[in-house]
C-alpha cells in the first residue's frame, strides 16, 4: 500500500517537474530586459506561442514593409532554425505577426511604435517603416538571441509603446587611421540598428589616409590611400563600395553621414596632390598618430575647386542630408584663413544640396543656415554656435568617446579625455552636460570611435561592446526614466547576446554580468 502510493507520487511529480521544465511560460512582459528602454510597458499576463508554424504579415498597401517582415522573418530563422512565410495582407489577420503603418495615434511620432502581444496576434504599429523596424528590434529582444535550440517560444502577452527623446542617434567609425572594408562597416551597421541609432558617420579622411574613390582626383586613393597609422597598406572604398554601404544602412535605417576632414587632418590629400600646398610640395604620407600639423592652403583658388570635386562627388552618392566638413584641431592654419576657409566651404556643401555639420570648431566662422556644430571638447565654441543659431550635436569627449580605455588596464585605446568606465559612459544626460545648451538646441547624441590604436573588428568590439548600448539608450530614453543601477541589471542580461552575437565586449566589474 505505502509502495504503491509513494509510486503514484514519484509519478505525479515527475510528471509535474517534466511539465513545468519543457513549458516555461513567461507571463510578465515587464519582467523583459530592452535596452533601449521603452516609455511604457504594459503586461496583460498571458502568452503568445511563437512556432515555426508563425507567419509574417505586412499591410499591403505600405510597399516598404516587405522589406521589414522579410527582415523579420530571417531574424526569426536563426531563432527558431526556419523562416516563416511572409505574405501582405489588406486585412487584420487573426493570428501570426502583422506589421502596420497608420497616421493615427500621434504620439509615436515618426520614430515610434507599439508593439502589441496578444495570444493570438502580435502586430506591431508605426507612423513609418522605421517605427515598425524599431518594433521589430523590441520583439526581437522577448526572444533568446541564438541559434534555434527550440522549435516555439512563448512571449509574454502586454503592449509597448515607444518614441525616441532624440531623432539623431549616432556613432562615428575613424576608416582613416585604420582601414576597415565594407563587411566590417556592414557589422558596425548591424550594431547601431539594433539599439535603434540611426546614423553613421564615416570619418572618410585623415592624415594618415583618404578612403573614398573620386574619379575627379584620383590620386587621393592611387597615393593617400596607401597606408594607415603603423604603416599598413589602408584601403579605399571605390564609389560602388559605398554606394553599397549608403544601401545596406538604409536598409536598416541608418543614415550615412560622410566626413571629408579639412583644412586640418589633411596631410593624405596633401602628399597626393602638391599643388594643394602652399608651397607646391607633396609632403611624405604620415603612419603617426599626432594632430594638427596639416593644412590645405586656403588662399589658393584650386584648393576650393578641389573641396567643390570632393563635395560635389559624395554628395552625389549620399541620400542623407547632411554633409561633415570637420573642421577640428586646424592648429596649423591661421585663423582668420580657418575662418575664411570654413565660410567658403559651407557654401560648397550648400551648393550641392546639403546641410553642414563640422566639429565645435566650425562656429567661429559665419555659420550658415541649419549648420551643426558637433560638440567635442570645446565649451566656448559650442555656446557660440548656439548664439548663431546652429543645433548641437552631442559627443562629449569625457562622456562619450569610445576610444577612450575603460581604465588605465584597457590594452588598447587612449585616455587623453579621461578613462570611460561602463558607468561613467551611461551616466550623464546631454540635455544638462553643456550650460547654455538646454535639449531645444540639440540635434542629437554621437557615440565616436576614432582608430589611432584599433586595427580589426575585435578591437573595434571590444571598445563598443557594452558602451555603445549605453548611448543607444542616451538617445532614445528620456532622462527621467533612465539610472545606472536599473540599467545594469538590463545591461548584464545582454552579456548572453553578445555571447550569441560572437562580440568580443568588455566583461566590466561594474556590471552584474550572470554566469
Ligand atoms: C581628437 S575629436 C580628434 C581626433 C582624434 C581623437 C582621438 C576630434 C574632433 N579630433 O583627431 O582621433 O581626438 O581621441
Amino acid at each position: 500500500m505505502k509502495t504503491k502510493f509513494l509510486l503514484v507520487f514519484a509519478i505525479v511529480t515527475g510528471v509535474f517537474l517534466l511539465n513545468s521544465c519543457t513549458k516555461k511560460e513567461p507571463t510578465d512582459l515587464t519582467q523583459n530586459s530592452f535596452i533601449p528602454k521603452p516609455v511604457s510597458v504594459e503586461a496583460t499576463g498571458e502568452s503568445f506561442e511563437l512556432t515555426t508554424a508563425t507567419k509574417v504579415y505586412y499591410h499591403e498597401e505600405v510597399k516598404e514593409l516587405q522589406q521589414e517582415a522579410e527582415y523579420l522573418a530571417a531574424e526569426l530563422k536563426r531563432i527558431l532554425g526556419t523562416a516563416p512565410a511572409v505574405s501582405a495582407t489588406s486585412e487584420v489577420p487573426r493570428s501570426g505577426i502583422y506589421l502596420y503603418v497608420t497616421d493615427e495615434d500621434d504620439e509615436l511620432g515618426t520614430e515610434g511604435y507599439s508593439l502589441k502581444v496578444g495570444k493570438k496576434l502580435v502586430s506591431v504599429k508605426a507612423h513609418s517603416a522605421a517605427g515598425c523596424f524599431y518594433g521589430i528590434q523590441t520583439l526581437l529582444q522577448t526572444l533568446p538571441a541564438g541559434i534555434a535550440s527550440e522549435d516555439s517560444y512563448e512571449i509574454a502577452t502586454g503592449e509597448i509603446r515607444d518614441f525616441p527623446d532624440y531623432g539623431y542617434r549616432s556613432a562615428m567609425l575613424d576608416v582613416s587611421r585604420h582601414f576597415f572594408g565594407v563587411e566590417d562597416v556592414k557589422r558596425f551597421i548591424d550594431f547601431l540598428s539594433t539599439y535603434k541609432m540611426n546614423r553613421l558617420h564615416l570619418h572618410l579622411s585623415d592624415d594618415q589616409g583618404w578612403r573614398i574613390e573620386i574619379k575627379s582626383w584620383p590620386k587621393l586613393t592611387e597615393i593617400g590611400s596607401s597606408t594607415q597609422v603603423g604603416g599598413g597598406e589602408g584601403g579605399f572604398y571605390t564609389q560602388e563600395q559605398y554606394s553599397e554601404i549608403v544601401r545596406y544602412a538604409q536598409e536598416h535605417h541608418v543614415t550615412i553621414v560622410p566626413e571629408i576632414d579639412m583644412p586640418g587632418h589633411t596631410n593624405a590629400a596633401l602628399a597626393s596632390y602638391p599643388e594643394l600646398n602652399c608651397d607646391g610640395k607633396a609632403p611624405e604620407l604620415y603612419t603617426g598618430i599626432e594632430v594638427g600639423f596639416s593644412s590645405l592652403c586656403t588662399d589658393k583658388e584650386i584648393t576650393y575647386e578641389f573641396v567643390d570635386d570632393v563635395v560635389r562627388e559624395i554628395a552625389a552618392l549620399t541620400p542623407g542630408e547632411w554633409f561633415h566638413i570637420g573642421g577640428d584641431e586646424s592648429h596649423s592654419t591661421d585663423k582668420d584663413d580657418y575662418i575664411y576657409f570654413v565660410n567658403r566651404v559651407q557654401e560648397i556643401v550648400l551648393s550641392h544640396g546639403k546641410k553642414v555639420i563640422g566639429w565645435d570648431e566650425i562656429a567661429n566662422a559665419e555659420l550658415v543656415d541649419n549648420a551643426a556644430v558637433q560638440f567635442w571638447a570645446n565649451v566656448e565654441n559650442t555656446t557660440m554656435g548656439v548664439e548663431k543659431g546652429a543645433k548641437v550635436l552631442m559627443s562629449p569627449a569625457k562622456k562619450a568617446y569610445m576610444d577612450m580605455q575603460y581604465d588605465s588596464t584597457t590594452h588598447i585605446g587612449l585616455h587623453w579625455a579621461a578613462y570611460i568606465e561602463v558607468d561613467t559612459g551611461y551616466d550623464w544626460n546631454p540635455a544638462t552636460y553643456v550650460e547654455g545648451v538646454t535639449k531645444e538646441n540639440i540635434l542629437g547624441v554621437e557615440a565616436p570611435l576614432w582608430t589611432e590604436t584599433i586595427t580589426n573588428m575585435e578591437e573595434i568590439e571590444y571598445m563598443v561592446f557594452p558602451q555603445l548600448p549605453g548611448y543607444a539608450e542616451i538617445g532614445w530614453t528620456a532622462p527621467e526614466l533612465r539610472n545606472w543601477d536599473e540599467y545594469k541589471i538590463r545591461l548584464a542580461d545582454f552579456g548572453s547576446r553578445f555571447e550569441a552575437q560572437d562580440i568580443n565586449f568588455y566583461r566590466s566589474d561594474v556590471v552584474p554580468w550572470k554566469e
